[in-house]
């Protein structure tokens, strides 16, 4: 899969996306990932990217002649483009795994108070939100977005970290684990689990996560 992010702040992409699973998807071909500057399809000298809102009111918006310039520049025959904004659609596994099917994303990232409304109407095919809260900018967003959907792409993950059986696959929180030692300043793991019957540790996980996800998630069960 190829993705493209058009940010102000292409530096804060450095970091997390350039470490362990997601580094390794990058080296491996599977992830082809770009990150652009916004500015870069500015003309004038001050490299303008932001304007006042016609009808007053607080803050900038990002104008439209640089993002349509770039989205139009960097977008591919069936490239879905993206906004993070929190006006967005609530992002989710499920829509993770749907855009893990597509070939090309184009992540556009705003900052100040918003995006000029004709960039929403006319450029973007979707517009994503992580969650109900404001951020300085999309780029946590857009890293949020990539790493969800990069571990979901085939050869991603190695089967010790399979995507199959996770939370949130099956609707469910996840079961409690435990690892060695089976007895650790007094705190004991559970006999079943110790045990080895497969069918009564398969039985008593189902519960498990049933109970967590009553207690921390009702909202999953309805
Ligand atoms: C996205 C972008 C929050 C989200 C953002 C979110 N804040 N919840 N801030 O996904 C335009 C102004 C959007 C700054 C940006």
């Amino acid at each position: 899969m190829k993705i493209d992010v058009l940010t102000l702040f292409p530096a804060m992409f450095a970091g997390p996306l350039d470490e362990s699973i997601i580094m390794r998807a990058r080296q491996a071909g599977l992830l082809d990932l770009t990150i652009h500057q916004l500015r870069d399809w500015t003309h004038d000298r001050h490299k303008t990217v932001d304007d006042r809102p016609f009808g007053g009111g607080p803050g900038m918006l990002l104008k439209p002649e640089p993002i349509f310039e770039a989205v139009e520049s960097l977008k591919r025959a069936g490239t879905k483009v993206i906004l993070l904004s929190p006006s967005g659609r609530k992002f989710n596994q499920a829509i993770a795994r749907e855009l893990a099917q597509e070939k090309d994303l184009l992540l556009v990232t705003g900052h100040y108070e918003g995006f000029d409304e004709r960039i929403r109407e006319t450029l973007a095919d979707d517009e994503l939100s992580i969650g109900d809260y404001v951020l300085t900018n999309g780029a946590l967003p857009a890293m949020v977005v990539i790493d969800t959907v990069a571990r979901l792409l085939p050869g991603v993950l190695g089967d010790d970290e399979s995507s199959q059986d996770e939370s949130f696959s099956h609707g469910l929180l996840e079961y409690p684990q435990w690892t060695r030692p089976a007895e650790f300043r007094g705190l004991k793991v559970p006999e079943v689990l110790v045990g080895g019957h497969h069918a009564e540790i398969e039985k008593w996980r189902r519960a498990q996560a049933k109970a967590r996800t009553a207690e921390q998630r009702p909202d999953l069960l309805k």
